[in-house]
């Protein structure tokens, strides 16, 4: 996928505050951000959503998530929100896989 945005961020050709490297995950902060913490934790492979990655890879998907509480960890949070969209109508903006990592304040219910 070489033109996928999140792609370039993980080969380095695009800057991104990254908080997260290992050696299959990239953690960095959302450049629209909609609490005090939002960082997006993607694999460095591409797959379109969630579930495509899930499917394909499921321990892959596991990593995504642990990755994401160790992302809020290291910003003091224990009580955060973990969002993937899956599809425009949804609100999927980037086709690649992300987690949304939000806290640092009250978030409230959904829906
Ligand atoms: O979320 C896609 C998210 O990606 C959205 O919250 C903005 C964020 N974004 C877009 N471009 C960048 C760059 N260059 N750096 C960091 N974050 C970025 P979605 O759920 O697909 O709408």
């Amino acid at each position: 996928m070489t033109d996928c945005l999140f792609c370039r961020i993980v080969r380095g050709e695009l800057p991104a505050t990254v908080v997260l490297d290992t050696e299959h995950l990239l953690a960095f902060r959302d450049i629209h951000p909609q609490a005090p913490t939002h960082v997006v934790v993607v694999p460095k492979t591409h797959y379109d959503n969630a579930v495509e990655l899930a499917t394909a890879d499921p321990a892959l998907a596991g990593e995504l998530v642990a990755a994401a509480g160790q992302v809020a960890k290291a910003d003091g949070l224990d009580s955060f929100r973990l969002v993937t969209n899956t599809g425009a109508e949804a609100g999927q903006s980037v086709f690649h896989v992300h987690l949304h990592v939000l806290g640092g304040r009250a978030l409230g219910h959904l829906g």
